[in-house]
């Protein structure tokens, strides 16, 4: 391989037996269908996209932008050719039905953070493919059982992040010659980094654990982890794991004690199989808190699953404060060192 590389090059050199040229040809046409989203969001409203809502809504009751729809389609259209026995779709209530004895299935959020379509913020796509055994239901194993997986920024460049289950590669889109060509091989996540992501807004809803690794990130170099820490939330999770494979990191989106969200916001199946995978490969790591992500299986399509994922370091600290809540340095409240609001 070599930088520059055509994505169609890389994969023809993985396609060696037929569920490998399944894998292949699915990834090569959710990269086709790609460069027609990308165009469609570079436009904006000179297309028609303007994150309005359809009219519709999801499996979860997400309202449905009329993008999520359009990219939807584009997906299907782009894999007729592609021998699945299944899709799973954010936008489908139920399973797409293909071909019994096709090698893989395929199960894809075809726009992940459509509600920053409409203020012009970075979008994706997000997909994981797995062997389809004949007799078996799809979806019914867990997500360690992935052959591949990855995911398409649409941000200022539009790049593809992929895993065939050796090592992650990332191609961004060559927009002259509509082809994508490689620009990193073999992405490691950094290891020691001082950078959070999570929505802050729910700290009352998190669960003790989330709120002491939080709290001490907040408390930076006056408090336990005596060094300061940088904070990012760009709701969108492409945006957030393509930074973190880039600057190392750690992401959470834990469960909570809102109505809905025991098991956070985002789903098994299509976000946080696919985004561990990568993760993993990457030499990262992705949990619940309580067990790694790629050890569950979805006992339905849309299951959610909370994601804290990132750099080891990191989330080995999480998974720590949930076993044992001693390690919390809660014993050092937030101000009362500096004597900041010392009463
Ligand atoms: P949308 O697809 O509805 O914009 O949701 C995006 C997302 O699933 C994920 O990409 C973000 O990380 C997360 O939701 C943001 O959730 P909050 O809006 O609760 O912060």
């Amino acid at each position: 391989m070599g930088q520059g590389q055509t994505l169609s090059a890389f994969l023809d050199s993985h396609a060696v037996d037929p569920q490998r040229k399944a894998v292949a040809a699915a990834v090569a046409a959710i990269a086709a269908g790609s460069i027609e989203i990308s165009e469609l969001i570079g436009q904006g409203a000179l297309a028609g996209i303007t994150g309005a809502a359809h009219g519709g809504s999801n499996a979860d009751g997400d309202v449905q932008k009329d993008l999520d729809v359009k990219a939807d389609e584009i997906i299907v259209a782009a894999l007729k050719d592609v021998p699945y026995a299944a899709l799973a779709s954010e936008e489908s209530d139920t399973l797409l039905d293909g071909d019994p004895s096709a090698p893989i299935s395929i199960a894809y959020d075809p726009l992940d953070g459509s509600s920053n379509i409409d203020t012009n913020m970075t979008v994706g796509t997000i997909f994981s493919i797995i062997p389809n055994q004949p007799g078996v239901k799809p979806f019914t194993a867990p997500g360690s059982c992935q052959i591949a997986a990855g995911f398409v920024v649409y941000g200022p460049q539009t790049s593809l992040v992929l895993t065939l289950g050796d090592g992650v590669d990332i191609f961004t889109l060559d927009r002259k010659a509509k082809v994508y060509r490689l620009i990193r091989e073999r992405v490691t996540v950094p290891a020691d980094t001082a950078e959070y992501a999570i929505n802050a807004s729910n700290h009352r809803h998190w669960e003790q654990p989330i709120r002491d690794f939080v709290d001490e990130c907040i408390a930076g170099s006056d408090g336990p982890r005596a060094k300061d820490f940088n904070m990012r939330w760009i709701g969108s999770l492409v945006a957030e794991v393509y930074r973190i494979l880039t600057r190392g990191g750690v992401f959470l989106y834990p469960g909570d004690n809102r109505p809905g969200y025991g098991n956070g916001r985002l789903r098994l199946l299509y976000e946080t199989h696919p985004m561990s995978f990568v993760m993993e490969q990457a030499g990262g790591a992705a949990s619940t808190g309580r067990e790694r992500v790629l050890d569950l299986t979805a006992k339905t399509i849309h299951q959610r699953s909370p994601l804290i994922m990132g750099s080891i370091d990191k989330v080995k600290r999480i998974e720590l404060l949930h076993t044992d809540p001693s390690a919390a340095s809660r014993s050092a409240p937030l101000f009362a060192r500096r004597g900041l609001f010392r009463v």
